[in-house]
């Protein structure tokens, strides 16, 4: 995860003063992207400890299509109470565009779904395509997507990703998103019978937040460790029938967390 040190570096150098919407103030750069080999290793980033449980959680619940946080409270993960309204419900976020796409005909698209399918018969295909911004859709929205798109590719019977970001905020949300999108990856590859290849991330307003520039300082004193391995105990039967059980993180000693405030 060398580039991910480097993305912190180049924004901190390259980047200029700008404020946002949450009123924090950043220092941002536009457009980045970032290559990581899937086969080197799990990317969890090792310089800083990760809360796994928030990244495997909130995958599964994007997958089964559910927009309210009651899912990740009940398996103590906070990360979208902020945004929930006062019945834990998010609007027409993450899971309802990847799983319930309605199209003006009534018609409800499942592209999760679809995807598998397409992949599995049609692996030439340049149409894994998955979109969560609806625009008729993005002002029902408790937070418009972040990580807005992602592509599938397949060559060498290697399962490759990349994915989309309108808005980073590099400290806190890339790390989790980098895992997320990897773990997803794993997934579908098992599911597709593929080994993983790259995942790609693109980055559009790529920031540090200004309260986050010690805590990135701090990070880059730190030397990467040895990346972990996942291990996916069993296959199930697709990919809506994963659980939190079925995954396991082989050798993930990061150093400790650095804590960060959010900007809401
Ligand atoms: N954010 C991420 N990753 C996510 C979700 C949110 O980095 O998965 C960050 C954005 O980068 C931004 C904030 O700092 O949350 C959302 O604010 P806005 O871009 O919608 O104004």
């Amino acid at each position: 995860m060398k580039a991910y040190l480097e993305l912190l570096k180049d924004v901190l150098d390259q980047g200029v003063e700008k404020g946002d919407r949450t009123g924090t103030g950043t220092i941002s750069v536009f457009g980045r992207q970032m290559r990581i080999n899937l086969s080197e290793g799990f990317p969890l980033l090792t310089t800083k400890k990760l809360h796994i449980k928030s990244i495997v959680h909130e995958l599964l619940w994007f997958i089964s299509g559910s927009t309210n946080v009651q899912y990740l409270r009940d398996n103590g993960v906070t990360i979208w109470d902020e945004w929930a309204d006062e019945d834990g419900n998010l609007g027409r976020v993450y899971g309802a565009q990847w799983r319930t796409w309605l199209a003006p005909n009534g018609q409800v698209i499942d592209q999760i779904e679809k995807l598998i399918h397409q992949i599995k018969t049609n692996p030439d295909s340049r149409r894994h395509l998955v979109s969560a911004w609806n625009p008729a859709e993005v002002d029902h929205m408790a937070l418009p997507p972040c990580h807005y798109a992602f592509q599938f590719y397949v060559a060498n019977g290697r399962l490759s990703c990349m994915f989309q970001m309108r808005s980073v905020d590099t400290f806190l949300g890339l790390p989790f998103n980098l895992a997320s999108y990897a773990l997803l990856t794993h997934m579908i590859a098992q599911q597709c019978d593929l080994e993983v290849g790259d995942l790609i991330w693109n980055g559009g307003d790529v920031h540090i937040y200004q309260n986050h520039v010690e805590q990135v300082n701090k990070q880059l004193t730190r030397e990467p460790q040895e990346l972990p391995t996942l291990h996916i105990k069993r296959k199930p039967a697709s990919i809506f029938d994963y659980q939190f059980d079925d995954f396991e993180f082989l050798n993930y000693t990061p150093l400790p967390g650095i804590k960060a405030p959010i900007a809401i």
